[in-house]
């Protein structure tokens, strides 16, 4: 207390630049100054002042008087007062001098690193079920500076950079100034015109915010359930725990080699991934795979599969089985994160791309089997890998519907100690990757989710795997040859 009045909790050298502050310092010693405890200015003359520096609104929180200490040691007599912004959901408790207005101190109300993205939902699959702002969405634990490289403003960080690549995509020397700067101090990303081509502005930003905030959630989310440093994911900082680092995932959306479609490029640990996303031709605009959420999960599904089967090589999904269950781990990652009930839905990718209900697979993934037939004797005349991928993907889906049956759905799809479906999904999906040879089949990849569930929940849901392995033709007299077998084990 200072002439009876509280002091504010010793924060001072208060920078503010375009509307944001951009440092702020922590001091408190014995004040060399105390101004008197009268304010020249009224708290109404000081509102205006305060939102000429930080922008947004004040919230009508009753405004107080105290005393802060700044830089200089002087004890300044201020008002504080809450502004809000609604544009970016920033909450500040600001602490203004009551002399002239210029703000003295600041207290962030929102945890972590400011930042927000105007974007697809993570678990919502296309603008046209969802585009909305997403206030700092990085996961703490997972992305630990946040996803942004200190200092940096523009779709470019730790785990992912978002670019437009042109002329060539040996990438370091492309990427430099391709990125899609803020749209507003500190590190906002807003941008979309639903009704304009993808090339048009502002739509190749909207690209690369999208990716760049799909890119690091599906980071962020694989990191929780075990695809970390040290199980050689994608960073360019590995902070230290283990791993190979330098190789964040590089994004070239709306990129020149292709339309139609997207790829993905996995080296081995310590070289970064490439996902190269199209445009798609089937409508008028054009749409912009880098908008359908699905699909960029998809394409980082790759790296996921690729780095975990077989210890970081990228060598190990190379035969044509393998290959094709890549496909297959891509699709269901996607159709995992598009859960948020724990009703079971069918499943369909690349539907906003192509403006076709049924997406771009043969059918839509289902446990229906008149609206999915496929089994595992399919295979027999599927060679393609996508084709094989479906045959395995479905199998997945029967696995996600019957956990989610059974436990139901745990809301927050990033809580690795939930209880729900969602998770325990999750969980078998990157511990079995884990655990399978290089260069899986079916046969192998099936047992190592039965070895997953074993090492993690002694068991607890062998039976229901098996009966969805079974009904898919996967049982346990099913072999190489490729038969269907739907023979559970005695007791199931
Ligand atoms: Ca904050
Ligand atoms: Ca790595
Ligand atoms: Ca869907
Ligand atoms: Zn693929």
């Amino acid at each position: 207390m200072i002439n009876g009045i509280p002091v504010c909790n010793a924060v001072a050298n208060v920078a503010i630049k375009n509307g944001k502050v951009v440092s702020y310092g922590a001091n408190f010693v014995k004040p060399t100054s105390v101004d008197p405890p009268q304010p020249i200015l009224s708290s109404t003359d000081v509102i205006p002042k305060v939102v000429s520096q930080i922008g947004g609104k004040y919230n009508n929180w009753p405004i107080k008087e105290e005393y802060c200490i700044t830089d200089s040691d002087k004890a300044v007599h201020a008002y504080t007062l809450q502004i809000q912004n609604d544009s970016d959901g920033a909450w500040h408790l600001i602490s203004a001098d009551t002399k002239n207005g210029n703000i003295i101190n600041i207290i962030d109300f929102v945890s972590d690193a400011s930042a927000s993205y105007r974007v697809v939902p993570f678990n919502v699959q296309d603008p046209d079920r969802g585009y909305s702002v997403q206030i700092d969405p990085a996961d703490i634990a997972a992305s630990p500076k946040g996803w942004h490289t200190t200092g940096t403003t523009e779709t470019s960080g730790n785990n992912v950079v978002s670019f437009k690549g042109t002329v060539t995509l040996i990438v370091p020397i492309v990427i430099s100034s391709k990125k899609t700067k803020q749209s507003s101090a500190t590190n906002n990303y807003d941008y979309y015109n639903k009704n304009a081509s993808p090339e048009t502005s502002p739509n190749l930003d909207a690209a690369r915010v999208n990716t760049f905030f799909v890119g690091n959630k599906i980071h962020d989310l694989t990191y929780l359930f075990g695809f970390t440093e040290e199980a050689y994911n994608f960073q360019n900082d590995n902070y230290g725990k283990g791993g190979a680092g330098g190789d964040r995932v590089q994004i070239s959306v709306q990129d020149f080699t292709g339309t139609n479609n997207a790829n993905f490029a996995t080296p081995g640990d310590g070289q970064s991934g490439v996902m190269r996303m199209f445009t798609w031709t089937y409508t008028t605009p054009n749409r912009d795979g880098a908008l359908e959420n699905d699909i960029v999960v998809h394409e980082y599904g790759h790296g996921v599969s690729n780095r975990l089967t077989g210890g970081g090589t990228g060598k190990c999904l190379q035969t044509t089985e393998a290959g094709g269950m890549g496909e297959g781990w891509s699709d269901a990652l996607a159709d995992i994160i598009e859960i948020n009930s724990a009703t079971c839905a069918d499943f369909t990718l690349g539907s906003f791309v192509t403006n076709r209900t049924g997406g771009i697979r043969t059918y839509p993934y289902s446990t229906n089997k008149t609206t999915n037939p496929l089994m595992y004797s399919s295979l027999a005349t599927r060679e393609e890998v996508h084709a094989i991928g479906e045959c395995w993907a479905v199998i997945y889906h029967e696995i996600i519907c019957a956990l989610l049956q059974k436990y139901g759905y745990t809301q927050d799809g990033f809580d690795t100690q939930g209880t729900g479906g969602n998770i325990v999904i999750m969980h078998l999906f990157i511990d079995a990757m884990k655990l399978q040879p290089c260069n899986p089949t079916f046969l192998t990849a099936r047992d190592a989710i039965i070895q997953a569930d074993d090492n993690r929940y002694g068991g607890a849901n062998k039976c229901l795997l098996w009966q969805a392995f079974a009904k898919r033709g996967l049982g346990t007299g099913a072999t190489t040859e490729k038969f269907d077998n739907t023979q559970v084990p005695p007791g199931c």
